[in-house]
């Protein structure tokens, strides 16, 4: 049976609006292109290397044969808007970190998006069970702008790091700021701790 994560943050019931943020019903799109082509699936390929112990290259097809699990996750935007129990399902990423062993030396991924995008991510929080690749939302294959054909998911911090298009992970020993970081948004991301720019 499919594993069924429900993220830590949606089952705390009382007060589960980080400080800042209102509800809204469904996500808006924010991309930082205007255009977004179809990705070619059968081109496309997904790659994880730098310090880890078993570099991956993976085609959609073996992706989507990994081991799967369903996560139900409030999804929280800096721009303060969040957006309750969102379900996803894709390969857990402390599931993949099992396939492809970070070295001790490993402490940020930076992750590669086909239109271009990167942002940084501390290792600490693809560990976080509910954390994701997804492929699917709401039970449907990710729809264009919501990040198809994969979308990494980290319920635990600002959606900016839930990055869309995703065709790599590069795990890193030092820090190397993504798109957004160099514009002076945070370096983590925690939504508890109003981690919105970098410096506040
Ligand atoms: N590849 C990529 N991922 C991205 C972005 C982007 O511009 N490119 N924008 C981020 C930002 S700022 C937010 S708030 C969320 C928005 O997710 P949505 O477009 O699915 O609503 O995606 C994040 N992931
Ligand atoms: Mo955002």
């Amino acid at each position: 049976m499919k594993k069924r994560i429900i993220s830590p943050a949606v089952q705390k019931k009382e007060d589960r609006l980080p400080p800042g943020q209102k509800w809204i019903k469904a996500p808006i799109v924010y991309d930082i292109v205007d255009d977004i082509p179809d990705w070619d699936l059968e081109s496309y390929r997904f790659k994880v290397w730098g310090e880890v112990e078993n570099p991956i290259e993976l085609t959609y097809e073996e992706l989507l044969k990994l081991p799967s699990a369903e996560v139900v996750a409030d999804f929280h935007c800096v721009t303060r808007w969040s957006v309750p129990e969102i379900v996803w399902e894709g390969v857990l990423t402390k599931d993949l970190l099992e396939i492809v062993k970070p070295k001790e030396t490993a402490q940020y991924v930076l992750v590669h998006c086909l239109e271009g995008y990167t942002t940084n991510v501390p290792i600490e929080y693809l560990y976080k069970e509910d954390s994701l690749l997804a492929y699917k939302m709401f039970g449907k294959p990710l729809p264009k702008r919501h990040g198809f054909p994969l979308r990494l998911v980290i319920p635990q911090l600002y959606a900016w790091k839930s990055a869309k298009y995703v065709w790599g992970l590069e795990f890193l020993d030092h820090l190397v700021p993504g798109y957004w970081e160099v514009r002076g948004y945070h370096m983590v991301g925690d939504p508890w701790k109003e981690e919105r720019f970098w410096g506040d």
